[in-house]
């Protein structure tokens, strides 16, 4: 079956002009001027249209036990979402059993993503160390071609690792061409501000900010890079939230540290006075590192313009707000910690980055799909549009504007983050390996069709920094 999308504005992290795509067997097999119809091609007018690689979504949680609950999303509701979104990839965290390899582990998200719309990889999660996961990291990245895990620097109990089996792991995951994501804050000292809180009676949705402050975070950033840089190992440092956090990644690079950054859409657009809402509203916004003041939103688009910062990542973590989130009510240490973001992360970049002139159109390709392909083993599969690439593309006209609402969404969630903003722009089409799976705003690609990423080894980390 071949395709041919015929007139539209072809966007890549380096380039931007018109041009007809052929696609064949789900990969782009021509570029050029003008393709006239063969009379056995599906051919789709992308006139007035932006034609981007689709998005690459490497924070996502889908199907996550946390917190003694779960996200509201599977694999099912999650990548539907994801589609409607422009994301065509997904990287999900795992979450391990007490006990259990993280072989035995793997085989079971492989499982539950076998529902998956579009196509999807997973990061290990290591939360127990032990010698075993040691001997297991270059079996995951040779034989099952999972190229990245993740540690916690807080939830202690759940999650959390010390400084001593981060260095071990760490190390060990970069000789055998595995990439660590970091989650970067100091869960100890978290700890005790909770307790402290909670103690003068301080429980509402603010406090979850006030007990999170941002030398939490920056401390934790900076100790992960400086164990990163002992152990001569690549690191990712997930959700950077603020500016402090920020001038350590600055800093490491600076060093030569092997580290790429990420932030997300609401560090972007939400500020910290979202946590004052009334009536619990605030629940909603309750995620960790939390909103930050205001000030640091134009940091972090600048971290993104200059290269510090290589990729968005939603950090889709949702909660129902009802039966969930207000399971906090009384006491904010008890708001599961996550807010949705997978399917408006494309649209807030897009809009909040390009149309109000904080990045070019490169740049929105670059974090949000060029960016992560390098970084996490996809490149050259995905991750931009040229002959041999998957056919992963988002067509996007972007004279039409939306208006987000909760109503209109395939998230499984009972809001949305983003209630009422303006978008202009809008996707037309999704295709994941030449296939159409949205039109006009409608998922219609099959649930099972997504495939299992096995990533390449990450032997070099991905950096287009142009001025730190
Ligand atoms: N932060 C969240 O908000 N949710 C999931 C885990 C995390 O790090
Ligand atoms: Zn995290
Ligand atoms: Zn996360």
């Amino acid at each position: 079956m071949k395709t041919i999308i015929q007139n539209g504005t072809i966007v890549t992290a380096t380039d931007i002009y018109k041009a007809d795509i052929l696609i064949e067997n789900g990969v782009i097999t021509g570029i050029t001027n003008h393709y006239s119809a063969a009379p056995d091609a599906n051919v789709i007018d992308a006139s007035g249209q932006y034609v981007f690689p689709g998005g690459i979504d490497v924070h996502t949680h889908l199907a996550w036990p946390f917190q003694s609950t779960g996200t509201a999303d599977d694999f099912v509701s999650g990548t539907r979402a994801a589609a409607a979104g422009g994301i065509t990839s997904i990287i999900n965290f795992t979450n391990p059993k007490k006990g259990q390899t993280l072989l035995d582990n793997l085989q079971e998200w492989k499982k539950k993503g076998e529902s998956s719309l579009i196509d999807y990889g997973f990061h290990s999660i290591i939360s127990e160390y032990n010698e075993h996961v040691l001997e297991e990291l270059p079996i995951l990245a040779d034989k099952e071609g999972i190229t990245s895990i993740k540690l916690f620097m807080a939830y202690k109990g759940e999650l959390m690792v010390n400084d001593r089996e981060m260095y071990k792991i760490l190390k060990r995951a970069g000789e055998a061409g595995i990439i660590t994501n970091v989650h970067a804050e100091n869960g100890d000292i978290i700890d005790e501000l909770i307790a402290e809180s909670l103690a003068k009676g301080n429980t509402e949705p603010i406090y979850h900010a006030y007990t999170r402050p941002p030398i939490t975070e920056s401390e934790a950033t900076g100790r992960a890079l400086a164990i990163a840089e002992a152990a001569n190992a690549p690191i990712y440092i997930v959700h950077v939230s603020c500016a402090d956090a920020l001038q350590k990644v600055a800093e490491a690079k600076k060093r030569g540290v092997q580290v790429t950054a990420e932030t997300c859409p609401h560090y972007l657009v939400l500020d910290e006075s979202y946590l004052e809402l009334p009536d619990f509203e605030s629940g909603k916004y309750v995620c960790s590192p939390p909103l930050r003041e205001k000030w640091n939103q134009d940091l972090l688009w600048k971290g993104i313009a200059s290269g510090l910062i290589s990729t968005v990542g939603s950090d889709h973590c949702p909660f129902l707000f009802e039966g969930q989130k207000t399971l906090g009510r009384d006491n904010f240490a008890k708001i599961p910690n996550g807010v949705p973001g997978l399917e408006d992360i494309f649209s807030i970049v897009y809009h909040f980055g390009v149309n109000e002139g904080r990045i070019s159109l490169q740049k929105f390709v670059e974090v949000i799909s060029t960016g992560p392909a390098k970084t996490f083993g996809l490149y050259p599969k995905k991750g931009s549009i040229g002959i041999g690439f998957d056919a992963d593309l988002v067509l996007f006209n972007p004279n039409a504007s939306r208006v987000i609402t909760h109503k209109k969404q395939y998230q499984n969630v009972d809001y949305n983050l983003y209630e009422g903003m303006e978008i202009k722009g809008t996707i037309t089409r999704v295709l994941s390996r030449g296939e159409e799976i949205v039109r006009d705003g409608y998922v219609i690609g099959e649930q099972g069709r997504g495939k299992f990423l096995f990533r390449n080894k990450v032997s070099k980390v991905h950096s287009t920094v142009s001025a730190i």
